[in-house]
């Protein structure tokens, strides 16, 4: 078989697509922010702009029930199943202009550099774009890859509703994307992803490329904190059940939680709304959103007995009645090690410096992991900031990325049946 370990990607051709793509959802007024929700009118747009870009080049075009597009390359033994390059194009509504789409562009970039070299793999090579990956608009995230592996039902995913009740599957129809094709009725060879670390580690280490060896654990909540709405003019305290008060009770220990095992624990609420929402009455109702990630299945369920456990006492302190709904559990995953043999292989091949580490962030990759040989490559991102609209790397770096993101799929394809 051919060697082709000399191959490297076009950096500037993968440059000014991304550059190119940006145009789709960029917030007016930033530098860098894109604001390209699952299956917005900007979602939408790019999704055309890939099925072009890729059906110009010779791949087939497949969208699954769920929206995902499947572009796919032939490989000289169609027998084989298709080795994925998959990641997402939603953003989040601040979110920057690499979280997900460097990862599908570069898959691109990859089959267009195989393209001009005319080179045809073993396997087929099938560059997804997972619809809903962030989950910022429909929850949870990672539905489409979620529903592919089995996580999920088809039915449940197509019912998830944004906040104005849109369910998934009217954005499907509206925007053209309901696809026919089964969600995970091919098999994959295997998965690459290719993404920013979204964290400061491999900038502040000074190293260039990330080989991910698994994603720690995440646990989403939903919480309603309902006590009484008063007038803040004739209520005394004493009297009040104000829910916006036993939230911030709650609140503050979800910070404490965040902190109880450092370096390993993190607590977010991303969502926080008091209703009425007037300022002379004392809210009767707070929603909030609890997202907890560790990277143990043991510390995420301390972290959720200490949460009830403070729940339980702020009802006794306030009167408030508080409900926790579990949104969404995704258990720790470990990478194949095939996958991040073939990964750290094309990275010191490359001559890139390099490091193991686990993904803080979830990714479609959590989900591809449970039905196909799965591993992630990260490159640093600036100030390791990402869901926000400062969100950058350079183009060199997106380029080490790439070029490792090639080696390593064609080391894998050479090596694996
Ligand atoms: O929430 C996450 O970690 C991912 O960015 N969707
Ligand atoms: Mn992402
Ligand atoms: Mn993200």
């Amino acid at each position: 078989m051919t060697d082709h370990t000399a191959l490297r990607i076009a950096g500037d051709r993968l440059w000014s697509t991304l550059t190119e793509t940006a145009q789709f959802g960029a917030i007016p007024g930033t530098p860098r922010g894109m604001c390209r929700l699952t299956l917005s009118e900007a979602d939408v747009a790019v999704r055309r702009w890939l099925i072009d870009a890729a059906t110009a080049i010779g791949m087939t075009v497949t969208i699954d029930k769920l929206g995902t597009i499947h572009a796919r390359r032939p490989g000289s033994e169609p027998g084989l199943a298709p080795i994925a390059i998959g990641s997402h194009l939603d953003t989040q509504p601040t979110g920057g202009r690499f979280d997900g789409i460097l990862g599908v562009l570069a898959g691109l970039e990859v089959v267009r550099t195989l393209h001009d070299a005319g080179i045809t793999t073993r396997h087929p090579i099938e560059v997804i774009n997972w619809t809903n990956e962030e989950g910022a608009r429909f929850a949870p995230a990672m539905v489409a890859s979620g529903v592919f592996a089995g996580e999920f039902t088809l039915d449940y995913a197509l019912a998830q509703t944004d906040r104005d009740g849109i369910t998934l599957a009217a954005a499907l129809d509206q925007a053209g994307f309901a696809g026919a094709a089964e969600p995970g009725a091919h098999a994959l060879a295997a998965h690459f992803e290719l993404h920013i670390e979204q964290g400061p580690v491999l900038e502040a280490e000074g190293i260039e490329i990330g080989v991910v060896n698994g994603v720690q654990g995440i646990r989403w909540y939903d919480v309603v904190v309902k006590g009484q709405t008063c007038h803040a003019g004739t209520t005394p305290m004493a009297l009040r059940r104000d829910a916006l008060q036993a939230a911030a009770r709650l609140a503050v220990a979800v910070d404490h939680i965040g902190r109880s095992d450092p370096g390993r624990s993190l607590s977010t609420i991303g969502l926080f709304q008091a209703y009425p929402g007037s300022r002379n009455t004392a809210p009767g109702e707070v929603r909030l959103t609890v997202d907890l990630r560790h990277p143990e299945v043991a510390g995420l369920d301390l972290m959720e007995v200490t949460l009830r456990d403070r729940m339980a006492e702020v009802e006794r302190e306030t009167g408030c009645t508080i409900a926790l709904n579990p949104v969404w559990y995704s258990p720790p995953v470990r990478f194949d090690p095939g996958v991040i043999d073939a990964i750290a292989g094309a990275t010191q091949r490359l001559g890139y410096t390099h490091r193991t580490m686990p993904s803080g962030a979830g990714h479609d990759s959590v989900y591809t992991a449970r039905v196909a040989p799965t591993g992630m490559i990260f490159i640093p991102c600036e100030n390791g900031i990402s869901h926000n609209i400062a969100e950058n790397v350079t183009p060199a770096q997106a380029t080490q990325g790439a070029n490792v993101l090639l080696q390593a799929v064609l080391d894998y394809d050479r090596r694996t049946a």
